[in-house]
């Protein structure tokens, strides 16, 4: 069955959200571009001359709609223009009255010049946020109960000036609008239909074919419903948002966008966890036929254009990977999911007939079906018997794939593994043997609630073994500097520990006399790699 996608946006598939790098490429301040347009035009197009995303952004800003309405902008050569007070008389003028308003007109139809078939968005800020802006944020807020009428007043006219604004966006040759309405995400579930909801539907009628997204950044668990229901063709989510919690609230009409931490993932990242965060986000979420690779917001204006480079190009390299094999893993996927243990054979059976990889079976459908019931778990939107049928089917896969999978070589580094005392947790411990099983380690799984002794008499068996503990829970955290203490009394010098799972992180590994941690199970075969060559034992030197 093909994997086709059923909503407005499938021409689109990586993009990040804005083009604020763009000022890196020319040399004057921002300032200076918000009022040039051959300065922002040129800068535009030789940013999306470089960076190959499907959307292209005209480089926004978020104080225009606002600015124009008669509030104060500061504006400087290193910042992006902002509010600076709230208005103090408003109009609602014509956008093509409005010079900045116009500049960025252009400026699309310049971009629209220059590439022809790119979609462009028009970009413009919901009405909640605007005003917000022309009032003062805590002022509306608190009008929002106890001067309602007075916050419609001001929301009709913002909403009329983004309706102009948009208007003049889309006439100029932009395809796709966009709203970003940050502001809303902090109004009660309850309210946002009547103070967001009703606005931003009559904006994004405008574009009737539903080539229209809506971004409300922060967590928005509570106001997807209203969100989904103003009609946006789809929806960009804020990095803090656990798609796999969501999506099943997003239709597949519906394009799900996101969420690559703009900051953290990108503009201060390496280049090449850039592109391995891509990835893991990508081949997470590609079994969604509506997915879009996307940031959680604006990369920032300093992001190393290498950066974004990484992401755009590994995204569509992940996708071109994924998405021919996307509709059969989504089968295998909702199998696991649903706990039916004959279906998730079957499906793995499949996928044997077919020549698919046996890894891809794991990653992304096995482990994603897990990974999605976790994050179900502690949205609390799946509780524990739908949990346990899940783990079932998952094990069911498991034992399908070990009947299929190339025999093990056996003949590298051993490995001691378990999962620590108290702590009854084993699917991330198991992935972590099968990973490094496939990489040829020579793994001893002591399984879970391992006592201390068995760990020690382990070490003692195996000379100079690489230990690997799991802990998931916190108990089994708090047993760690005493059980590595003892480890390394019992084994000597050579041992090397090893520390992972959900209650563990760099900094506690470090506390508690680790040779290393590592969040994932392929960040634990790298690691072992690396520490048994340290201890003189990579390859096959030096183990028993
Ligand atoms: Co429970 N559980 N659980 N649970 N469970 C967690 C861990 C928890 C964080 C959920 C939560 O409340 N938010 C929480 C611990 C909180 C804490 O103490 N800080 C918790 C709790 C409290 C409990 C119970 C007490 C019951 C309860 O939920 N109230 C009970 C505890 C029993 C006990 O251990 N004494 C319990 C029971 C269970 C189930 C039986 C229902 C089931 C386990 C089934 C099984 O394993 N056979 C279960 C599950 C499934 C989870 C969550 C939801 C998912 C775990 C999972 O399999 N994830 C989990 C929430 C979470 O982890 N955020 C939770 C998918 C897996 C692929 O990822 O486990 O992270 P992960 O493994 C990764 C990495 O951690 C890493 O690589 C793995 C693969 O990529 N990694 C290593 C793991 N080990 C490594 C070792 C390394 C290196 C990397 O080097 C050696």
């Amino acid at each position: 069955m093909p994997h086709r996608a059923r909503h407005r946006l499938s021409d689109l598939q990586v993009f990040p959200i804005n083009a604020l790098p763009a000022a890196q490429l020319v040399s004057a301040g921002i300032d200076l571009l918000c009022h040039d347009r051959s300065l922002k035009s040129e800068a535009v197009r030789r940013y999306y001359d470089q960076v190959a995303a499907d959307l292209l952004f005209f480089f926004s800003d978020i104080a225009i709609q606002a600015e124009a309405m008669g509030a104060p902008v500061r504006f400087a050569a290193d910042e992006m223009p902002a509010v600076k007070a709230p208005a103090g008389t408003i109009h609602t003028p014509r956008a093509d009255q409005v010079p900045r308003m116009v500049l960025n007109g252009q400026v699309v139809r310049d971009m629209r010049g220059a590439f022809a078939h790119r979609a462009i968005a028009a970009q413009v800020y919901g009405p909640f946020t605007v005003a917000g802006q022309l009032a003062g944020e805590q002022t509306l807020l608190r009008q929002v109960r106890e001067a309602p009428d007075q916050v419609h007043g001001l929301l009709a006219k913002a909403t009329q000036m983004a309706q102009a604004y948009a208007g003049l966006l889309l006439e100029a040759g932009a395809d796709v609008l966009w709203i970003s309405d940050p502001l809303a995400a902090l109004l009660p579930p309850a309210a946002f239909e009547a103070f967001a909801g009703r606005y931003l539907r009559r904006i994004l009628q405008l574009r009737p074919d539903g080539r229209t997204i809506l971004h409300v950044c922060g967590d928005v668990s509570d106001l997807l419903a209203p969100m989904v229901a103003t009609g946006a063709g789809g929806i960009s989510f804020d990095q803090c948002m656990a798609l796999m919690a969501v999506e099943d609230q997003v239709p597949d009409e519906v394009a799900l966008i996101g969420n690559l931490d703009p900051v953290e993932g990108v503009a201060m990242a390496s280049t090449e966890t850039v592109a391995a965060a891509t990835r893991e986000l990508a081949g997470t979420m590609a079994i969604r036929s509506n997915f879009v690779l996307s940031t959680g917001c604006a990369l920032p204006p300093a992001t190393p254009l290498d950066n974004i480079k990484s992401f755009v190009d590994s995204g569509h390299a992940q996708l071109a990977r994924m998405r021919p094999h996307a509709t059969h893993l989504a089968v295998l996927a909702a199998a696991v999911a649903a706990g039916d243990e004959a279906a998730t054979s079957a499906a793995i059976e499949q996928g044997q007939a077919a020549g698919q990889d046996p890894y891809l079976l794991l990653d992304a459908g096995l482990v994603r079906a897990v990974r999605q019931a976790s994050a179900r778990y502690e949205a609390k939107k799946c509780y524990l018997p739908e949990m346990l049928l899940t783990v079932d089917a998952f094990y069911r896969g498991i034992a399908r794939l070990n009947a299929w999978m190339p025999p093990r070589k056996r003949s590298g580094p051993r490995v001691v593994l378990g999962t620590v005392r108290g702590d009854l947790h084993a699917i991330g411990k198991d992935l972590v043997r099968i990973m490094l099983e496939a990489n040829g380690f020579d793994v001893l799984d002591l399984g879970v609630d391992v006592p201390d002794e068995q760990f020690l008499a382990a070490v003692q068996d195996n000379r100079c073994p690489i230990v690997g503990l799991s802990a998931f829970v916190t108990t089994a955290r708090r047993r760690l500097p005493a059980l590595i203490k003892a480890i390394r009394g019992s084994g000597g010098h050579g041992v090397r520990v090893i520390v992972g799972g959900a209650a563990v992180n760099t900094a506690i590994a470090a506390e508690a006399g680790a040779d290393g941690y590592a969040r994932e199970a392929v960040a634990a075969v790298k690691l072992a790699g690396r520490l048994a060559t340290e201890a003189g034992g990579g390859g096959h030197a030096g183990c028993h």
